[in-house]
């Protein structure tokens, strides 16, 4: 791949977007090698992926605006949807993703990081959503997905202005978990990415889907999602391991890692 840097790192993978020299941006090359990525991942083994922009000024700098700039109506619209189709599927990917923020984190890739189930980012990072400065409005989920995240007001605010926002006041209204020196932020992610990796996989990749599912439906019908995906754990064996381990009464005793059956 051209743009995609994979690396598996024992039961956590990372995704290195990188095309520097244009901070990273998304062009269809981009797009493509990020769903192409997603195919290779070992879901038999990986449990947590990071997703993060190479260098230390940008995480993605938005959607290619050269590319952009001459598309029709119709090729917007498969643009559009390539980048959509991609995100979505990072949404619902079946295990946790991390989106390691090193930077700019404009458009596209503040919708890009949106799409990952946690951001962290680093004290350089700028979020924003300059579309309406470009004459478009935000394509790949961002009028959706900020307004979940931050609220209908501070999405609007945010949206309607193109004002860009720092990592601090992105922590302030909840876009981001944490906020790190620039040299911290990845080891604080693998951190993040390794402890979750060690809980009981298939209760983690539930919870997601709880959460994100539920999140979709009314109140009575997020429950009944719920009780499914927890009557879904039991009878596997990690539910009887971490349920006998935690019954045992011989303290001493090492919990083995959980074995994703
Ligand atoms: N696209 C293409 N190239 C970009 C780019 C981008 N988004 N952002 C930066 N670059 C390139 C620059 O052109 C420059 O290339 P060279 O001139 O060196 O060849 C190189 O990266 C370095 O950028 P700068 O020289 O500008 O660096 P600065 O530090 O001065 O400024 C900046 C950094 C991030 C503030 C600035 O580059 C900037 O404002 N970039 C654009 C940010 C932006 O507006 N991003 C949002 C793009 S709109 C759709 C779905 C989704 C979308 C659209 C449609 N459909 C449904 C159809 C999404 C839209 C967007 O994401």
């Amino acid at each position: 791949m051209e743009y995609i840097v994979y690396e598996q790192k024992g039961e956590y993978a990372i995704v290195t977007i990188s095309r520097e020299k244009a901070l990273n941006a998304l062009n269809s090359a981009v797009l493509e090698e990020l769903d192409k990525v997603l195919d290779e991942v070992d879901l038999e083994t990986v449990r947590c992926l990071i997703v993060t922009g190479a260098g230390q000024k940008s995480f993605v700098a938005g959607a290619d605006i050269g590319e952009m700039s001459n598309l029709s109506k119709a090729e917007g619209e498969a643009f559009g949807k390539k980048g959509n189709d991609v995100f979505r599927r990072l949404e619902k990917f079946p295990i946790p993703v991390i989106a390691a923020v090193n930077g700019f984190a404009l458009g596209g890739g503040c919708e890009l990081s949106m799409s990952c189930d946690i951001r962290i980012c680093s004290e350089n990072a700028v979020f924003g959503q300059p579309e309406v400065g470009l004459g478009i409005t935000p394509g790949f989920g961002g009028t959706q997905r900020l307004a979940r995240l931050v609220g209908a007001g501070m999405a609007k605010q945010m949206i309607y202005t193109a004002r860009n926002i720092k990592a601090e006041e992105a922590y302030r209204i909840g876009l981001v978990n944490g906020v790190y020196p620039q040299e911290e932020l990845l080891p604080a992610a693998e951190k993040m990415a390794a402890g979750i990796a060690k809980n009981a996989p298939i209760a983690v990749r539930n919870c997601k889907r709880a959460i994100n599912e539920g999140l979709d439906v009314d109140m009575d019908e997020a429950l009944i999602i719920e009780e499914k995906l927890f009557g879904n754990c039991f009878e596997t064996e990690d539910q009887k391991y971490g349920m006998a381990f935690f019954l045992d009464k011989n303290k001493e005793k090492v919990k083995a890692p959980f074995q994703n059956k």
